[in-house]
């Protein structure tokens, strides 16, 4: 599980109506709208609410990121809700929150983020949303990802989410993972759900042999300059970006990456 550092997030405050514009760009959707169709709802069901939400610092493990609970606010505020940010910490927070009257909590310790409404009982773990949220993007980015390859680096809880998405969308989903067993799970797992999928062992032959990567793992360098063609479609969740700084240039707006945005818009979404 990676964990964030502040200058993974410093910018997203004050960059998001240009950040969304680019998604407009890669994707011809809104951060709204690629959400919205991550959690399978509509939107007009979807923005007629409007929940207390509240975002709770949490000190354990490893601690406070410095920047987390705010960048995490302002991607709610920049999708229309009202939310705000505990004075208190920890369990502290969450009596603050609860006596305040939030009906959607968000936080986060070292191993699991998480949204949750206090009214539905539903959660939403950040990995399982970024996932799909990805996925929908990347299907988006490619006009439709029906009977297309797709290679999907990283069988993590992100990239086993967004591998059940894409299979959704149609697409022949090819899966590596530096660990063997973690990659024969998710390919048994998409064999299980009817899906045809395929097991990579080879990550070199295998980003020659496809065009589209959905890059779910924390590792950089990973996909390199001279695996990049003129056709290539990179959705890349996993942080550290695996795309080298050389081919993030060449790939332009053919690259979908970002620290926070897509799952947090989707989290709130999935459990308003
Ligand atoms: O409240 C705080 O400031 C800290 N307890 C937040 C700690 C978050 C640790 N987790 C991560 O950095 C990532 N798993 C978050 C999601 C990364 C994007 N997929």
């Amino acid at each position: 599980m990676t964990r964030l550092e502040q200058n993974d997030i410093n910018e997203i405050a004050t960059t998001l109506v240009d950040y969304d514009e680019a998604l407009i760009r890669k994707t011809g959707c809104s951060l709204k709208e690629i959400a919205a169709q991550a959690t399978g709802r509509r939107i007009s069901e979807l923005f007629d609410q409007n929940p207390q939400i509240a975002v709770i610092p949490m000190t354990c493990g490893q601690g406070i990121i410095e920047g987390f609970v705010e960048s995490v606010a302002s991607i709610i505020t920049h999708l229309g809700f009202k939310v705000t940010i505990t004075e208190s910490r920890d369990t502290g927070g969450v009596a603050e929150a609860v006596q305040s009257g939030a009906e959607i909590l968000f936080m986060a310790d070292d191993d699991r983020f998480v949204a949750v409404n206090l009214r539905t009982g539903k959660v939403s773990d950040n990995g399982d949303a970024t996932g799909r949220g990805y996925a929908v993007a990347l299907e988006h980015m490619c006009a439709g990802l029906q009977d297309k390859k797709v290679l999907l680096i990283g069988a993590g809880p992100v990239g086993n989410s967004a591998a059940l998405a894409l299979a959704g969308c149609g697409a022949k989903v090819s899966v590596y993972d530096l660990n063997l067993s973690s990659s024969q799970r998710l390919f048994r797992e998409l064999e299980k759900q009817g899906y045809t999928a395929r097991l990579e062992t080879d990550l070199e032959a295998a980003l020659v042999r496809h065009h589209i990567l959905l890059d779910a793992c924390p590792a950089e360098d990973v996909i390199m300059l001279r695996h990049i063609t003129t056709d290539m479609m990179i959705a890349a969740p996993g942080i550290p970006l695996g795309v080298q700084a050389l081919g993030v240039e060449q790939l332009s707006e053919r690259l979908l990456h970002d620290p926070l945005q897509i799952g947090v818009a989707t989290m709130i979404l999935d459990v308003l």
